[in-house]
């Protein structure tokens, strides 16, 4: 508010020009009208299950309202669809090749130039609360508070600038509280702010909060069309993933069946992981969240354990995928209810008109369609991000976009939105002509995506591709060399690869010669693509 009243005096005083002259002339002084930005990003939540897009799933009624007075994105997309290489593009505006953090595995560079660093040096207030997932500290926020790696559910731990710290409680609703104490109690009310406010939530091993497990585990969900997918129609590299909801969903980390139970009823695992995560999660909570989680899944395993001697792999699929849901929709229940209380406190405190804010997810998820959970893949459930935008000032309120926009764009937009330059290296673009309303002043028709790590969890094999709105065109390699081209129009599903049709011979060549462009243009080659494989063989984790 003061910050508010402040502008419209001196502007008075000034005359707008003369704001901006001044402005010009002291960067050390924040231009008063310059926007606060509220980046929301949850883990793995997919665009699947947010009512925004589609109701089928679940009612998210405060992540909507950002729909609603904001901007829908209804192709919003990601370079490389796994954790922290989005965290590492959104932050630097660079496609992971460039940045460095491929994979989960490699530590984060951090000497990489990131947009809050260049925030901070303009004069914003900085802070980030919640998951990174780089295995190093953020640079330029004056305050965080993270989870250590994929964090936990219940009694998160927090790595501080102070020291580590753990906190009792659901760990959405702590990030939450951390969150709001920084609005309420820390925010400099002369400076312009940049929060990043990044939830662990929807990600697997999905525990809800106690609210919501009582509600969900209770409900019955549509299933997929796409549940009992063979894959045939496409590549060896959908046969092989595994990420199948019969095969490689753990029945107890994941499904929540006791290891007791699980072993009773002689349920056999590739190896003892998922009992183990089970176990290691389940002695997290504290007696009295024990109590409450025990009296809720206590009776689901009384019920399993009747059921599962006679169920057949098409019954134990199904059952698999209600569990899943129940599990992962309630997670999502909590982000959609904190996200309404940051909402709340914007609005209370007179924030919310010049705010920009984000909701969006570090990529898309699968919720068993073609069978799986997980996501890396280029086809659309993962590849595809949720993405609303709210900013009353400059987006007109209920407008949509279907234009391809990348997670590489965010820094970008930023920069452009709080007048600040962007630097000749980022690779991404403003979407500022798409939030003002000018779409004409846009004109990209193809992304280009990259997916590395492999081997490694769900063996997704690396592949490279583009995407227009039409077309997607992928080459899988390093221990196969097949492409895969799917008509984006007329197979949505994407479950017939139309490579090898002699009737889309254009099409390929067209598509691949615009590959080879946005390779070029983004400095990505088949030497870059040595040079990370060599990086796994020296690390030992391929021979
Ligand atoms: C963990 C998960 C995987 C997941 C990766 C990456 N297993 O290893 O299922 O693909 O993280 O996820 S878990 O049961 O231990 O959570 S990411 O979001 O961090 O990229
Ligand atoms: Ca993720």
């Amino acid at each position: 508010m003061e910050r508010e009243k402040k502008q419209l005096k001196t502007m008075a005083v000034l005359g707008v020009g003369a704001l901006s002259l001044f402005a010009a002339c002291t960067p050390a002084e924040p231009d008063t009208s310059q926007p606060n930005i509220v980046f929301i990003m949850s883990d793995d939540h997919a665009y699947q299950a947010i009512s925004a897009y589609s109701n089928h799933l679940i009612e998210t009624p405060n992540i909507d309202r950002l729909a609603r007075e904001g901007m829908l994105f209804t192709n919003a997309c990601v370079t490389n669809s796994i954790c922290a290489p989005s965290r590492a593009t959104i932050l630097t505006g660079k496609h992971t090749h460039i940045h460095g953090k491929i994979d989960n595995v490699f530590p984060f560079d951090t000497t990489n130039v990131t947009f809050p660093q260049l925030f901070q040096d303009a004069g914003y207030q900085t802070a980030m609360f919640g998951k990174l997932h780089f295995g190093n500290n953020p640079k330029g926020f004056d305050e965080f508070m993270i989870l250590p790696g994929q964090g936990d559910y219940y009694n998160p731990d927090f790595i501080t600038d102070k020291g580590d710290t753990t906190i009792v409680g659901y760990v959405t609703d702590v990030i939450t509280d951390l969150t709001l104490n920084w609005l309420g109690n820390r925010r400099k009310k002369d400076k312009p702010f940049l929060l990043m406010y990044l939830h662990k939530a929807p990600h697997r091993e999905w525990i809800p909060a106690e609210r919501h497990y009582r509600e969900f585990t209770k409900k019955t969900f549509p299933e997929p069309v796409t549940l009992f997918d063979d894959y045939e129609g496409r590549g060896t590299a959908a046969k092989e993933a595994e990420m199948n909801l019969l095969k490689h969903m753990t029945i107890s980390a994941d499904n929540k069946i006791y290891p007791e139970v699980a072993d009773e009823l002689g349920i056999k695992e590739a190896s003892d992981w998922g009992r183990n995560v089970f176990r290691q999660k389940y002695q997290r909570l504290n007696p009295e969240q024990k109590k409450a989680y025990d009296s809720v899944y206590e009776p689901i395993n009384e019920a399993f354990k009747e059921a599962y001697p006679d169920m057949s792999d098409e019954d134990l699929m199904r059952w698999k995928y209600q569990r899943y849901m129940q599990d992962y929709l309630g997670c999502i229940a909590s982000v959609d209810e904190n996200v309404g209380r940051v909402l709340d406190y914007l609005d209370a405190n007179g924030l919310s008109e010049n705010t920009i804010v984000v909701y969006t997810s570090d990529q898309g998820f699968y919720l068993g369609e073609h069978g799986w959970f997980d996501k890396r893949f280029i086809y659309d459930e993962s590849f595809k991000t949720p993405l609303l935008i709210r900013w009353p000032e400059k987006i007109q309120a209920g407008s949509v976009s279907d234009e391809m926009v990348q997670n590489l764009d965010f820094a970008q937009t930023f920069l452009a939105a709080a007048g600040l330059p962007q630097p000749d290296d980022m690779q991404g673009e403003s979407l500022m002509p798409l939030l003002s309303g000018q779409p004409d002043q846009w004109d990209r028709d193809a992304v280009y995506y990259h997916y590395y790590e492999y081997p490694g969890f769900h063996m997704v094999k690396r592949h490279y591709g583009i995407v227009t709105t039409e077309y997607k065109l992928a080459h899988f390699y390093y221990d196969v060399d097949e492409w895969e081209l799917y008509d984006r129009k007329n197979d949505p599903m994407e479950l017939t690869n139309k490579y090898d049709d002699p009737a889309n011979a254009d099409v390929v060549e067209m598509m691949k010669e615009k590959l080879s462009e946005l390779r070029e243009m983004y400095k990505d080659s088949k030497e870059l693509d040595q040079e990370f494989i060599q990086k796994y063989k020296k690390r030992g984790l391929i021979k």
